[in-house]
């Protein structure tokens, strides 16, 4: 038997295709065919920078589908079904939106392929495909499940191995697609075995790809205590509460980490209360001061992740954010417009109120563009917001803007490893960023 598993691309620049220099290996394809029974063989298409081979004869095709690539996922499945291959699923659009992904595919996954995959592999192998795989979210890899990252090899990813600590999340923002897959639920591995993975990998420089790797600061003490005598390097993501425990840095700082991405989102606590970004809100907000210079104090690379377009922003105070980004030197920032995921609390909210736009199902509109407002702001139009956007965008990654915050003694500065990761990095994330803005979906 063999299975061909396909990351799909968002789509396609206005004249030419898209390929995504900044790719980094698609862990749920690993975990998938890790789960997968060794006697099957399988291939793996990245659509962000390789043509797939539909005529290739193949038994089952599986692609894993979030909500800016389902466009072109869908066109691709229907590739596949033209030709007779049976298609699943899977993936965080296809559990949120299983109604929608279902008319695209012969078998639809919903949650985590740890619970059903071997199930899917033995139907398919005996012609028997259900329509629908009914599997839930949890904890990953249990067991010591390696993903395999032989199939990874020859293409192209950035030089840093990609790995799970931990899924999902207790807090519950509005805007968050994690806090409805994971029903506010954060789900730890167990520490020897993520130990063992590390081990069995090749490289010293670490994604932990965890929505909110700190949620449990008990269980992230413990893993940090193990990896400092690896010696390695690592990066994640965790909200902004992790400043309030000494400890927690101390260990996290000693055991290799270079810097988090950090949900900021926005600089005016109304929009805070608004998208119940509760992590912080934690005491006195001070406009982050406190917990800025906690991060800085141990030299954290710090990827600020914001939104913009919230109910209390206007164009001016979208231009104060980015201000307040400069200021702060941090190595890295997001300005993302806030986008109404489906099955979110934002997008029910926004769809009562009658403010979504591209017919409520902006993915798959064909005039919607990446980066580009779906609903209607409350104190800009949608087009202001873009707009702003954009200008973030390219004021914070200009080059003059790359050159003043490469000599932040603090962080940047602070060793030569920590520098050659800011100078390999910010010029290729502007070039992408330029790349990206107005990306069709799909490629028809
Ligand atoms: C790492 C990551 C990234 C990395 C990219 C990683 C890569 N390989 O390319 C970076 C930082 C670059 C990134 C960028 C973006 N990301 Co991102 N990212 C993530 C993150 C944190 C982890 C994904 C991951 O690898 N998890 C580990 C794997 C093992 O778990 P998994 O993907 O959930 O897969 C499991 C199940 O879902 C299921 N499954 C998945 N696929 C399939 C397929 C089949 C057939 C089956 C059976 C099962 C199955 O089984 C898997 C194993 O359990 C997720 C959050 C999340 N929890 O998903 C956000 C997330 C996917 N990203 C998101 C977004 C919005 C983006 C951006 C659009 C942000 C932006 N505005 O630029 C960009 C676009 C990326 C691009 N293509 O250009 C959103 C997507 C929302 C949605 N509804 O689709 C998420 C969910 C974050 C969030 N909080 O909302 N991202
Ligand atoms: S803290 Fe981050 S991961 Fe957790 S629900 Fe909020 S936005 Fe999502």
């Amino acid at each position: 038997m063999k299975l061909t598993l396909i990351k799909p691309n968002i789509g396609r620049m206005e004249h030419s295709l898209y390929v995504d220099e900044a790719r980094m290996e698609p862990l749920p394809l690993g975990v998938l065919a890790g789960l997968t029974p060794p006697e099957v063989e399988v291939v793996l298409y990245d659509d962000r920078m390789e043509s797939i081979p539909y005529d290739d004869p193949t038994d089952l095709v599986a692609i894993t589908v979030e909500t800016f690539t389902a466009r072109r996922a869908y066109e691709i499945g229907a590739e596949y079904r033209q030709r007779g291959v049976p298609v699943v699923m899977g993936g965080m659009h296809a559990t949120l939106v299983p109604q929608e992904v279902a008319r695209h595919a012969d078998a639809l996954y919903l949650g985590d392929a740890e619970f059903l995959w071997p199930q899917v592999i033995e139907d398919a192998r005996r012609g028997k495909l259900q329509s629908v795989y009914q599997a839930k979210g949890g904890p990953a890899q249990v067991g010591g499940i390696l993903p395999r990252r032989d199939i990874f090899k020859g293409k192209g990813y950035l030089p840093l191995t990609l790995l799970q600590f931990s899924r999902g999340c207790r807090f519950d923002c509005t805007f968050c697609a994690v806090s409805a897959y994971f029903n506010q639920t954060h789900y730890c591995r167990n520490v020897g075995e993520v130990i063992q993975e590390i081990e069995q990998q090749e490289r010293g420089l670490l994604f932990f790809v965890d929505d909110n790797m700190l949620a449990n600061r008990v269980a992230a003490k413990q893993l940090f205590r193990e990896l400092i005598p690896l010696n390695i390097h690592w990066v994640s993501q965790a909200s902004i509460d992790m400043t309030e425990d000494r400890e927690l840095m101390d260990l996290m700082v000693k055991s290799g980490c270079l810097g988090h991405v950090v949900g900021f989102e926005s600089i005016n606590p109304l929009n805070l209360h608004s998208i119940k970004k509760t992590p912080n809100l934690n005491g006195k907000f001070e406009n982050y001061r406190p917990q800025l210079e906690i991060l800085r104090d141990y030299g954290l690379q710090t990827w600020a992740a914001f939104t913009i377009g919230h109910d209390h922003d206007t164009v001016e105070s979208i231009e104060q954010t980015v201000e307040f980004a400069m200021a702060n030197k941090f190595a890295f920032a997001a300005f993302n417009v806030l986008m109404p995921y489906p099955n979110t609390l934002l997008y029910r909210q926004l769809a009562a109120e009658g403010r979504l736009l591209y017919s409520g199902r902006w993915w798959l509109h064909p005039d919607y563009r990446f980066n580009y407002a779906a609903f209607q702001p409350r104190l800009m139009s949608p087009a202001e917001l873009t707009e702003a956007g954009f200008r973030a965008r390219t004021t914070f990654n200009s080059p003059l803007s790359i050159i003043r915050r490469t000599f932040d003694l603090k962080t940047n500065m602070r060793s030569l490893f920590r520098l050659s990761q800011y100078v390999a990095y910010a010029p290729l994330f502007r070039r992408e960023m330029y790349k990206k803005h107005g990306l069709r979906f799909g490629l028809q």
